[in-house]
């Protein structure tokens, strides 16, 4: 991606003059100004300048901690979708697959929603370090939605004894396409930049994940329970909230306000809409 490094050291100096970090952070998010754009691409400039201030999370220990938990649901009664036939690969894939695109439990708990904080600057250290691993087994992504922290490595897995083609469908950071063979070696990447975008194989169409790379800790998805759970959470500055985003891809995207306590669980019920 191509950054204007004046436009954003510009930025950089007006962040370390405004002060707190979260109340210069807010600032910065009120300046958007609307106006010609110039250089028209898929992501406007202005875009492509918050995105790299949001990389500006500062993480370190945190002494007050609290947490949110809840349970995500589907409002009324959405057409969960059928089986999908298996026309290829059948003797590991079998003949048909369940569609992973909306799974719901018997009280409609939604399973694979995401839930993260869009607006938190300032928390627990966000792990670089780690290996999150995204396997193809039995002719499915396992997890179907896997969060990587920005600069983490994400290591694509076959167990299957057959090929799968892996392929991102990412804006922001480079996309990947690659053959893997059975027994092939692990593709190993970093994702420098957050974004959420989807993943499929293209010889089995069914098999379709969603890859969260994350530039905060604080993202979760929902159980086979429709529970999340945020931990080491520190309440937002000034008494504030937070900005809670819940997404499923078949389900609304929500956004709620939540305010944390030190030492506390905050209990929240969300509810997605078709
Ligand atoms: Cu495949």
């Amino acid at each position: 991606m191509k950054i204007r490094w004046w436009l954003v050291g510009l930025c950089g100096v007006g962040f370390l003059m405004s002060g707190a970090v979260g109340s210069s952070f807010g600032l910065l998010r009120l300046q958007y100004q609307g106006g010609p754009v110039a250089e028209k691409g898929s992501v406007p400039e202005t875009f492509r300048v918050v995105e790299a201030l949001r990389l500006q999370y500062q993480g370190g220990p945190v002494f007050e901690k609290g947490s949110v938990s809840g349970v995500v649901k589907a409002a009324g009664q959405p057409p969960v979708p059928k089986p999908i036939e298996v026309n290829k690969d059948q003797d590991e894939c079998g003949k048909s697959q369940p569609a992973e695109s909306l799974i719901l439990g018997a009280g409609n708990e939604v399973k694979n929603a995401l839930i993260r904080l869009t607006n938190i600057v300032k928390g627990k250290r966000l792990d670089t370090a780690t290996k999150v691993v995204l396997d193809q087994a039995k002719c499915r992504f396992v997890p179907q939605v896997v969060i990587v922290p920005v600069g983490a490595t994400l290591e694509i897995k076959n167990s299957d004894p057959i090929t799968h083609n892996f392929r991102t469908f990412s804006i922001e950071n480079d996309p990947i396409n690659r053959a893997q063979p059975k027994n092939g070696p692990v593709i190993s990447t970093k994702f420098t930049l957050p974004e959420m975008f989807k993943a499929q194989c293209d010889i089995h169409k069914w098999m379709s994940a969603w890859i969260v790379v994350a530039d905060n800790p604080y993202s979760a998805v929902t159980d086979d329970k429709g529970q999340f759970m945020l931990a080491d959470v520190p309440p937002a500055p000034g008494a504030g909230f937070y900005q809670m985003e819940i997404w499923h891809e078949m389900l609304s995207k929500v956004t709620k306000e939540v305010t944390v306590k030190a030492n506390a669980d905050t209990g929240m019920s969300v509810e997605l809409k078709k």
